[in-house]
């Protein structure tokens, strides 16, 4: 697999640049800020091997199945395949492991699940600066994403952690669309003793977040929109950007492969900063949306896990989750 970096000012256009060079699967295998923009680190996936002849029927007149999979390998792709991992994550994983000393030709080898974790581990950035009230870039952070997939609910949590760690926060929305959201988010705020204030346009944003200059951290709402709302983006972009806002994308951890897709095609020219999986809880296969994530580079900072504010959240931990894709303890794989 050949590596190739990639930089431009912003990470869309660096995933663009990846996109036309290495085609739609690229795997993304490191994104980071640059002084001058973003780097983007990734490979062109290995193209499909030649067309082979039709494999002999067996007596009973079926061909036997092929795995894709090493042997070894193969009841670790089982386990995370199960739990949404895409074969383009699980390939890269399995390419990793050839290099190393576990025994890939047959199943067994004790030393397997751990390594493969620890591989995992490396493909899924996290972004636990997004809870870091000196990083200067998450200062601002508006919660952005598909209708009902948990904004607000996520914005009062974490609020309700940077409230608990002595920060002054004050929040803002934007959610001036769907009818109660105003409501919802004051009440949240009035259990917290926090500042509360409604944007109707880009200029208010920016007035609010000026009077709020001397908060630790701003959180700000914003109206849930489906991926398809192509003429909502360009709206929200602007005043995203007038706020000079970080975007925290919330997707719920059951979202499907092509409906994620969708979702960051939507999204991704807002230039998303860090991504929440939220509702991890109400999954069996949260791997699908997780694979969208590491497949395109994109930092996880959180995982939404119950509808209790603050607790039910989590900072992700890469170990943790790839500990759950191969069913191995998470204690095992800190180095
Ligand atoms: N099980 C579970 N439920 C969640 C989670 N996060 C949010 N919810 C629930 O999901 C529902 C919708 O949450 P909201 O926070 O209102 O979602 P939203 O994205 O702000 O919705 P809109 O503003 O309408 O787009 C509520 O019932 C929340 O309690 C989570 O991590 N797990
Ligand atoms: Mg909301």
């Amino acid at each position: 697999m050949l590596l190739k970096r990639f930089e431009a000012k912003t990470l869309p256009k660096a995933l663009e640049l990846v996109r036309g060079e290495c085609g739609e699967n690229a795997l993304v295998v490191e994104t980071r800020p640059t002084r001058t923009g973003f780097l983007v680190v990734a490979a062109r996936p290995e193209p499909a091997p030649a067309a082979t002849p039709p494999r002999p029927r067996d007596q009973a007149g079926a061909t036997p199945l092929l795995s894709r999979w090493t042997r070894g390998f193969q009841p670790l792709a089982d386990h995370a395949t199960d739990f949404g991992l895409s074969a383009t994550v699980l390939r890269a994983v399995e390419r990793a492991l050839l290099g190393t000393r576990v025994e890939l030709s047959r199943p067994g080898d004790p030393a397997l699940p751990q390594l493969a974790a620890r591989v995992l581990a490396a493909l899924v950035h996290t972004a636990p600066e997004v809870e870091d009230a000196t990083a200067a870039r998450f200062r601002t952070l508006a919660l952005v994403g598909p209708t009902g997939v948990g904004k607000t609910t996520t914005l009062a949590k974490l609020a309700g952690r940077a409230r608990a760690r002595g920060e002054r926060i004050a929040i803002i929305t934007l959610d001036t669309y769907r009818v109660a959201a105003v409501e919802q988010l004051r009440a949240f705020a009035d259990l917290m003793d926090v500042p509360f204030a409604v944007a109707f346009t880009a200029t208010d944003l920016r007035r609010l977040l000026h009077e709020h200059r001397v908060c630790d951290r701003v959180f700000v709402d914003t109206t849930g929109r489906s991926p398809r709302d192509r003429d909502a983006m360009p709206v929200l972009e602007g005043t995203l950007r007038a706020g000079g806002c970080a975007a925290l994308l919330c997707l719920a951890a059951g979202t499907r492969a092509r409906d994620c897709d969708a979702v960051f095609a939507a999204y991704e020219p807002l230039g998303v900063d860090a991504v929440c999986l939220t509702k991890w809880d109400e999954t069996v296969a949260p791997g699908e949306a997780l694979a969208a994530v590491v497949e395109r580079g994109l930092p996880l900072s959180h995982l939404g896990i119950g509808q209790e504010v603050p607790a039910d959240l989590l900072v992700a931990s890469a170990e943790q989750i790839a500990c759950a894709a191969f069913a191995c303890e998470p204690t095992a794989v800190q180095p």
